[in-house]
């Protein structure tokens, strides 16, 4: 095999250079993360109904803050993957499909490819299913992967709570976009952000942490971005309020103003 010289190319050196950072530009753009790393609120529509999640979603998009939404199984039930999609077609603001895979490789990727091509723009799997199963579905290269590591229920603690800093510090190492840490234990936030990134080669990247349990679970606007959380995932509070976007918007100001930012 003949290695190219570029003493004896006409490709001469800058030229060479400048292709690189081209390259490198590209694959930036690829690779980011399709949710922004500031603190926001994520919607989490689990309502049973289509037409008020569509309702909300239009709302949400005018609504003032940052907001995401994740669309959970009570709601995908009702009528499989196209309701991804409707809520697509209504705003412009990232869509995490939460179905918390946790099957084999195959599986698992192939669920992450249907919620992608129907218009998620992030996926949720669990980390405990293990490296190869994350590795597969972080290589569609598709959209954000996001991962379970803790979780805010009390038998996390019990089975989840043992591993966690393994699971955070693998996960990140794979390169996924973010990771769910609870809210309703804010010290396991703090502790375990504090481990993102630590093994990874890409010390710039930036993995957002979404944090579950605001008002229906116990924890308060702003407990978790209060402790290094970027999202705080609000659902129950939101579309069983009577005024869903004021709601929302309400719980983002109280979340920013105890992080004390804008
Ligand atoms: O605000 P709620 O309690 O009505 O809803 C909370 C949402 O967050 C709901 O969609 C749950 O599935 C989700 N959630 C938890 O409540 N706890 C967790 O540990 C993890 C999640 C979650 O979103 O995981 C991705």
């Amino acid at each position: 095999m003949r290695v190219l010289d570029l003493r004896e190319s006409r490709i001469d050196e800058s030229e060479t250079i400048s292709w690189i950072k081209n390259i490198k530009r590209l694959k930036d753009v690829i690779e980011t993360s399709r949710i922004e790393k500031r603190p926001g609120i994520m919607v989490a529509f689990d309502m049973e109904d289509v037409p008020s999640a569509i309702r909300l979603a239009e709302e949400l998009s005018a609504a003032d803050g940052n907001f995401a939404i994740k669309i959970g199984r009570p709601l995908e039930m009702q009528t499989g993957k196209e309701v991804i999609s409707k809520v697509r077609d209504a705003t412009d603001i990232p869509i995490v499909y939460d179905g918390k895979i946790a099957d084999i490789p195959y599986i698992s990727a192939k669920i992450a490819e249907i919620a992608y091509d129907a218009g998620a723009d992030a996926v949720i799997m669990h980390a405990f299913v293990g490296a190869d199963v994350v590795r597969e579905v972080v290589n569609l290269g598709m959209g954000d992967v996001i991962t379970v590591i803790e979780m805010t229920h009390p038998g996390s603690v019990e089975y989840l709570g043992h591993f966690s800093e393994k699971l955070i510090r693998k996960t990140s190492e794979i390169g996924v976009d973010g990771v769910v840490l609870p809210a309703t234990r804010p010290e396991r936030v703090s502790a375990l952000s504090g481990l993102l990134n630590s093994g990874s080669i890409d010390s710039d990247s930036e993995t957002y942490i979404i944090s579950p349990g605001i008002h229906a679970q116990g924890a308060e606007p702003g407990d978790a971005i209060a402790n290094g959380s970027d999202y705080e995932v609000v659902g129950r509070a939101i579309y069983q309020s009577e005024y869903p976007k004021e709601s929302a918007e309400q719980i983002y100001r109280q979340a920013i103003s105890r992080w004390g930012g804008v």
